[in-house]
């Protein structure tokens, strides 16, 4: 049968690549053409993403892909570019770690309390929600030329283009999103005097999105046209489209940088209760909702290697795995560990301010974040469920954390569930598969979940023991 294939741009906080992805009726296959690194960049203003360095690492993308039928781009959440009235870059994106938000969400709820907020967004509280960051720069006066805000693929996608929209999914992280009518929230933007006719026209999964303009064909050697399709531009959001699930009964956690765990649903939860464990309504492909909790996720290893210098992660993991279970743990879904730098001297000081062993070696803090991400994906997993009235049996671990043996097994371990793991290149299989069923070569979700699971290699990890540890850990940081 016909066979095309798609050029799947996906970027992530500490790496970027362009993937090429090959699809049949029965045939899936995803290869690398680029890979470049994501270095946040610390000026004396604050910390910012390099955005001219990803668009080259694109271009260069582009170009080793050689032929595709079409482009579609994803990346994190909630950052964005803005633009003068001449559609030039204004300034370096923030980095969402960046501490200019601090204090600007209790100055928002002054004016539009937290709870109605969540009714109106259904977003959980995070220091860097768009929104948030939008009332930092007003008041810091660098909207004063801004024309047009484009979220990070947006902007990508705009250069590549020069055709500007706003994404349904990633603009589900602004914050000034409704998730049932799935359109803007009018009332808060006015009630926070928030302008949206800064944001383009919104676009959903599957749109058209332009095609490259001459100048990008040039530059990478590419024939045109060559169209690009708005995909789920989300990275998360395209990982969930990727879960190689069956049926309704199960939980994802996209793991990377963060570990986002919860549900897909039709509908979002608002209740207070659900406001107060902190499950945010992002929107998913086809209108759906993911219901789900941000943990911080591996970025905690991350940081900690980075600080350790680099020793030899697969040596790391393996004298982890040797160290006792449950010694300790933190709390990994505390915005304390938000920020980069000292990681795991903030990891002791967690410890020790819980009356738990302070963990001395690498291995030992390896194991503490390993074991603190499997007890924060459980009770992400075990609330979604309560809070959403929706059971599952299953849970689909999919992203970098795939590679990770020992953090699925602890998962597994941790929910008392079965988990499947894999694809660890969700995003990109979501953004390639998107494309696909724009050009019709795929039906609808369900579809490309078979295709995910009758193509891709998943490990399976059955839970040991019972989950008695893991509850009396768990009581250690109420
Ligand atoms: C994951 C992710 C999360 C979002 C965070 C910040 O890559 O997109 O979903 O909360 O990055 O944008």
């Amino acid at each position: 049968g016909a066979v095309t294939s798609y050029a799947a741009v996906d970027l992530g906080a500490s790496s970027g690549r362009v993937m090429v992805g090959r699809v049949g009726r029965h045939e899936l296959e995803l290869t690398e053409a680029h890979r470049f690194p994501n270095r946040p960049v610390r000026v004396p203003e604050g910390l910012r993403w390099d955005v001219l360095g990803l668009y080259a690492g694109v271009l260069d993308g582009l170009r080793a892909a050689g032929r595709v039928d079409s482009v579609g781009i994803d990346s994190w959440a909630v950052d964005y570019g803005l633009l003068d009235a001449d559609g030039a870059l204004l300034a370096n994106p923030v980095h969402y770690r960046d501490g200019r938000t601090e204090g600007v969400a209790e100055a928002v709820w002054a004016s539009v309390p937290a709870a109605e907020l969540y009714a109106a967004t259904g977003l959980q509280y995070a220091p860097f929600n768009t929104l948030y960051q939008l009332v930092a720069a007003r008041s810091a006066g660098q909207l004063a030329h801004a024309e047009r805000l484009l979220l990070i693929p947006d902007l990508l996608s705009y250069w590549l283009t020069g055709e500007q929209g706003t994404e349904l999914t990633n603009a589900s992280t602004t914050q000034l999103v409704d998730p049932r009518t799935r359109d803007w929230s009018h009332d808060v933007a006015a009630r926070l005097g928030v302008d949206l006719s800064l944001f383009a026209p919104l676009r959903r999964p599957g749109d058209p999105a332009g095609t490259l303009c001459p100048e990008v064909l040039r530059e990478t050697g590419l024939d045109g046209p060559v169209p690009v399709t708005a995909v789920a531009s989300h990275d998360t959001a395209s990982a969930v489209a990727a879960v190689p699930a069956s049926g309704e009964r199960f939980a994802y956690i996209c793991t990377g940088t963060w570990s986002l765990a919860g549900l897909e649903l039709d509908a979002p939860v608002l209740t207070e209760e659900s406001r107060a464990a902190n499950f945010t309504n992002e929107l998913g492909l086809d209108g759906t909702v993911r219901y789900l909790r941000n943990i911080m996720g591996l970025w905690l290893l991350q940081e900690c290697v980075r600080a350790w210098r680099e020793p030899d992660l697969g040596e790391l993991l393996r004298a982890a795995a040797e160290v006792p279970a449950l010694r300790s743990v933190v709390d990994a879904g505390d915005p304390l560990f938000l920020a980069p730098g000292r990681m795991p001297e903030r990891i002791a000081e967690a410890c020790r301010a819980s009356g738990q062993p302070v963990p001395q070696s690498p291995a030992e803090v390896t194991r503490c974040i390993l074991d603190s991400l499997a007890l924060a994906h459980r009770r992400a997993v075990e609330d979604a469920q309560r809070l959403a009235g929706h059971a599952v049996d299953v849970v689909h671990v999919v992203g970098g954390g795939v590679r990770n043996a020992l953090l699925c097994q602890l998962t597994a371990d941790a929910c008392g569930l079965p988990v499947v793991a894999g694809p660890a290149e969700a995003a990109a299989f979501g953004n390639v598969l998107v494309q696909a069923r724009a050009h019709g070569l795929v039906g609808d979700r369900a579809d490309m979940r078979r295709l995910l699971a009758g193509t891709q290699p998943l490990t399976r990890y059955a839970p040991r023991g019972d989950t008695g540890p893991w509850r009396a850990a768990q009581a250690r940081l109420a």
